[in-house]
């Protein structure tokens, strides 16, 4: 760990298989700034329970999402890779800055106006004091940087709020994080309905790329993708919203800039277009696939990531707890 480094923070809930949404939007930008930052990477499955999950999926869940880290390119080397629920001081720190947080804010919340809607028969205070939670994790690593997707923006302005509420009551103690949004790809939208973001828990499957999903049902989903009336093939988010989407897409995982991706699409019609924006994406999930297999079948290696992982973690989020618990208060032996 190098003090000169700025510290990064993210973090990825272990709830249904992974997007390509969540990988364009988060993880695979991970990748790249993981030499640059000294980054802590969870897995929020503290924030995962705010919507009923089944145990064994929840357990199994977890693994694989590690396990996906690692084969995204996400090096444990470098990183510091760990279990939300691992570190206790997520969950303490939580319980002191929802005393700097006010429930007319959090009840505006859009997520929590969306789950709410969604899941009405279970309106819990975790998923209320969700983005709390999310300062907390934040919060403890003095993050400089936040690595999400779009979808994130409101919950980073509530961390910093948060943090600025602290920092003017006491004295300076909460790094003020910074949200980093990438300008194409923030927001992978639903290939079915492309005012929709694409999301882990869509109603309808056939709207999202599973990372999981084999070559045959990605090529189909992209086969059934929303375009619109006209015939080109052009990046225009507001008047050709489904082409956009399927540009981007194609550009992350060809690895190609957009205007490169029209210039190549240009003059072909839309299903040869959505057949090659399938072709790419499939060729590139196979490996991670057979990596992420890989790397499930060795248990104790994934386990020792995770106990030298929370180690590291607990380690920092301690020094930050304690600063706050003398700050308010808080008498100490
Ligand atoms: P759920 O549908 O279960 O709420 P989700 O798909 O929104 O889940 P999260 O675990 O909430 O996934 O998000 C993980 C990361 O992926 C976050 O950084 C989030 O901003 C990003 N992300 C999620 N969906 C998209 C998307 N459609 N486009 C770009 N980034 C996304
Ligand atoms: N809420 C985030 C996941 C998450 C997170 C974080 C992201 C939990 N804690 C801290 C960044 C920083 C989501 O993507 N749904």
């Amino acid at each position: 760990m190098e003090e000169s480094k700025k510290t990064l923070y993210s973090a990825v809930q272990p709830t249904n298989s992974l997007t390509i949404g969540n990988y364009i939007g988060a993880i695979k930008n991970w990748v790249s700034l993981q030499n640059d930052y000294n980054c802590f990477y969870a897995i929020a499955n503290m924030h995962a329970i705010t919507v009923r999950q089944n145990p064994a999926e929840l357990r199994k869940n977890t693994l694989s999402l590690l396990a996906l880290y690692i084969a995204c390119g996400v090096d444990p080397e470098k990183c510091t890779l760990y279990i939300q629920s691992h570190v206790p001081a997520h969950a303490e720190l939580c319980w002191v800055l929802n005393t700097f947080t006010y429930v007319g804010e959090m009840e505006r919340m859009t997520q929590f106006k969306d789950k709410s809607a969604k899941h009405a028969d279970n309106i819990n205070m975790g998923l209320m004091d969700y983005p709390v939670l999310m300062a907390a994790d934040i919060l403890l690593y003095g993050a400089d940087v936040v690595p999400v997707g779009l979808d994130q923006r409101q919950h980073l302005e509530i961390a910093r709020d948060i943090a600025q509420r602290f920092n003017n009551v006491y004295s300076p103690t909460f790094t003020v994080p910074e949200g980093v949004y990438m300008k194409h790809g923030a927001k992978i939208n639903d290939l079915l309905d492309s005012t929709k973001k694409m999301s882990k828990s869509a109603e309808n499957v056939n709207g999202s790329i599973f990372l999981s999903d084999d070559r045959d049902t990605v090529l189909r989903k992209f086969k059934r993708a929303v375009t619109d009336s006209g015939s080109e093939i052009k990046y225009d988010p507001d008047n050709k919203a489904g082409v956009s989407n399927l540009l981007t897409i194609y550009s992350v995982f060809a690895g190609k800039t957009i205007p490169e991706a029209e210039k190549q699409f240009a003059g072909v019609g839309y299903g040869e277009f959505k057949l090659a924006v399938g072709e790419t994406v499939a060729d590139k999930l196979a490996p991670l696939q057979a990596e992420q297999a890989r790397l499930l079948a060795d248990k104790a290696y994934l386990d020792g990531v995770l106990k030298s992982g929370a180690e590291k973690a607990s380690y920092a989020a301690r020094k930050t707890l304690s600063k706050v618990y003398k700050k308010i208060g808080f008498y100490q032996i």
